[in-house]
């Protein structure tokens, strides 16, 4: 037992000693905020993973020049369909809740503005006016023989009834908005959201899982392709509009949150873990989002952007990023109506195939374990 304490001790060192680094930059990470960021951070280059880096760069010099009209996706190996929409999918200065693009979003936004705020107001106003009101009509000096009640049965019942129907009232919404955003419909899509640090990539395993890595932009690109300043991303990630989309979220290394206010989409991504969540977008444009888990010290350059474009644009993107448009893209129903991996694997090809049935996978990970083994052994030896 001793023993076991030691140890977990002696681990608890160990991780703090592991966040030094990442917690005593705080200082400089805030200072490059207050500067506007204009100034390259020193960690740039090191964040960047050198490949993204070359395949963004020809897009982003691309997108100013030759896609001035946002909707033309003709030549570059990226298309790029949206420009920011103002007061949509991103901050606005207000301390509302964004507008919401998905019905459990409006569900949601409707629970906050209908129900939550107006009670929660009265309820403040009602108690301060209780308050002063008490205060002035008890105070000493009005009250030279002070009243000795102690009770009042009829005071205490509805003190404690109003409450409680208060809560129900709140409560019925509440737990079914709940359970709506944990009973996903079947999914149409599935793309692997993984927070890196400080950049995320995603993969589209329906799509012939190919894998996009998003990095940040800088100040000036940002400004030249019409971005927030913050928000904009080399590679945003795409989906079809109307389709179910299944986020399988996890992280790399440290634990991250993928969220994307305008959809009500909010996961931790965990190192080893797979969380689940959804959204299905009915409005086509482009959203941001933002790493909502303190990550270490360039987690406020993480941002998130979601592109939700028709089916042919979806299409047309998949086939620049070199993968393949299978059954599952929310056309038909009835391949939507199996389990997401399955249908691609039925309309697709071998490749989504090999990750659907155990058996190849089996085989994948008999020759990776040798390879693997004799390579180590090589080297040792
Ligand atoms: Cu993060």
């Amino acid at each position: 037992m001793k023993h076991l304490k030691t140890i977990l001790v002696a681990g608890m060192m160990a991780m703090t000693i592991a966040a030094l680094p990442a917690s005593a930059s705080p200082g400089a990470h805030a200072a490059a905020a207050a500067a506007g960021a204009t100034t390259p951070t020193p960690g740039d280059a090191a964040i960047n993973p050198p490949a993204a880096g070359a395949a963004a760069a020809p897009a982003g010099a691309a997108a100013p020049a030759g896609g001035e009209a946002a909707a033309k996706p003709a030549a570059p190996a990226t298309p790029q369909f949206f420009k920011p929409t103002p007061g949509i999918g991103q901050p606005d200065g207000g301390i509302h809740i964004q507008p919401q693009v998905t019905a459990i979003g409006q569900d949601a936004r409707w629970m906050h503005d209908v129900v939550l705020m107006p009670i929660i107001t009265v309820i403040c106003l009602f108690v301060l006016a209780l308050l002063l009101w008490v205060v002035a009509r008890f105070r000493r000096g009005a009250n030279p023989v002070p009243s000795r009640t102690s009770h009042n049965t009829v005071i205490e019942v509805i003190w404690t009834l109003v409450p409680v129907l208060i809560l129900v009232v709140i409560a019925v919404p509440s737990i079914k908005l709940l359970a709506a955003q944990y009973a996903p419909p079947k999914a149409d899509l599935t793309v692997k959201v993984i927070g890196h640090q400080w950049y995320w990539s995603y993969q589209y395993p329906d799509n012939g899982d190919f894998e996009i890595v998003s990095n940040i932009l800088k100040d000036d690109q940002d400004k030249a392709r019409g971005e927030p300043r913050m928000l904009g991303v080399d590679e945003r990630m795409v989906v079809p509009v109307g389709a179910v989309v299944k986020l399988i979220v996890t992280s790399d290394d440290v634990i991250h949150s993928f969220a994307v206010p305008a959809f009500w989409t909010k996961m931790d991504a965990v190192p080893g873990r797979l969380n689940e969540t959804w959204f299905k977008v009915d409005r086509p444009g482009l959203y941001y989002g933002q790493c909502s888990e303190l990550c270490g010290a360039r987690h406020a350059y993480m941002p998130i952007a979601v592109e939700v474009v028709s089916q042919e644009q979806f299409a047309q993107w998949v086939a620049a990023k070199g993968g393949t448009i299978g059954g599952a893209t929310g056309s038909t129903d009835a391949t939507a109506a199996q389990p997401a991996s399955t249908p691609t694997a039925d309309t697709a090809g071998a490749a989504s195939n090999e990750m659907a049935t155990p058996a190849p996978a089996e085989n994948a990970t008999g020759t990776a374990a040798p390879t693997a083994q004799g390579a180590t052994g090589n080297q040792g030896n």
